[in-house]
């Protein structure tokens, strides 16, 4: 096949692995997988609001997150992902799914287990747990998650977060309505954000034990209170030793003049939390731009078929000769 090359002038052979090289480096900083949603504003006359939804990928360290997948519909908001499995969903139904980042396909996994949740985390030691709504619809209980066969066992206390709620407040056990709509983990200690009271919850994983990190309200507290919407978390390998070190989450609405009778606006901030205080800090933003999940993984997708990485493979070969 060299042939097909070897015709080639040498310029063109250079600008094309030029080409080559920026897009593998693209690819390497795309180490954080969001499943969000792209707010077109409705042009007079045009069209309507257009909301879009894609696979995003950002980087850790500048929160601006790009499209990887084509626009798409049906991803799920809870994802998950590990080096072993890669990203993972769980999708509306109970259903365990494999996602492909750059094609958006879902391939299920095991069976639907009939239950319904926005968070989903896989901890370092590889098990996977969800936080299902109650017949309340009320999250109170993660339930670990068998990543072969998609069945779910509750773990704990069915007024667990609740519990841990009414009791640092002071309010009587059976108060607390929490809606735990995210999971995260680091060092295999699993957290959620807690909308009702807008506060960062632990969970020991071990025996399904919930407690407020710092003070009830701390997401959402002092000049943080402009912000809302905080559905996604992640543990992020910031140092690359391959386990989970930052616990990263999003900040989908600012609300400039903390007025809640007039519009918010689209932020699509990606927060940093403190694991001590339960407090956070904006790495980055992305205007019109809101997400459902977060998940990270070091596989690294590739975009080219076989084919065409044997094809790159042998323009660079082409170049360096
Ligand atoms: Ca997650
Ligand atoms: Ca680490
Ligand atoms: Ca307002």
């Amino acid at each position: 096949m060299n042939h097909i090359f070897t015709s080639r002038p040498a310029s063109k052979s250079v600008v094309m692995a030029i080409g080559l090289l920026l897009s593998v480096g693209q690819a390497q900083a795309a180490t954080i997988y969001a499943s969000g949603q792209r707010l077109i504003p409705a042009v007079p006359g045009v069209h309507d609001d257009l909301r879009e939804n894609f696979i995003y990928a950002f980087d850790s360290s500048t929160g601006i997150a790009t499209p990887v997948s084509p626009e798409t519909t049906g991803l799920p908001s809870a994802l998950a992902g590990t080096a072993e499995r890669g990203l993972l969903g769980f999708a509306s139904g109970g259903q365990l799914v494999e996602i492909d980042p750059l094609t958006a396909n879902l391939t299920p996994i095991g069976s639907a287990n009939g239950l319904s949740s926005t968070g989903f985390d896989i901890l370092d030691d590889q098990r996977g747990f969800i936080i299902p709504f109650d017949s309340n619809f009320n999250t109170q209980q993660i339930h670990a998650l068998d990543l072969a066969t998609g069945m779910a066992t509750p773990k704990g206390s069915a007024t667990a977060v609740g519990d841990a709620i009414d009791e640092i407040r002071g309010t009587p056990l059976g108060t607390a309505e929490p809606f735990i709509i995210s999971l995260g983990s680091v060092e295999n200690q699993l957290y959620g954000v807690d909308l009702d009271t807008d506060s960062l919850i632990h969970f020991n994983p071990e025996t399904g034990e919930a407690a407020v990190v710092g003070s009830v309200g701390a997401v959402t507290s002092g000049d943080r209170s402009i912000y809302s919407g905080f559905a996604a978390l992640t543990g992020v390998d910031t140092n690359q030793d391959g386990s989970f070190d930052a616990l990263f989450g999003n900040v989908n609405f600012i609300d400039s003049d903390n007025d809640s009778d007039t519009p918010s606006e689209r932020l699509g901030g990606i927060a940093r939390f403190n694991l001590t205080d339960g407090t956070w800090e904006l790495v980055g933003t992305n205007p019109g731009v809101i997400f459902f999940g977060f998940a990270r993984t070091p596989i690294q997708y590739s975009q080219s078929s076989p084919d065409l990485r044997l094809r790159e493979f042998i323009i660079c070969r082409n170049f360096v000769v």
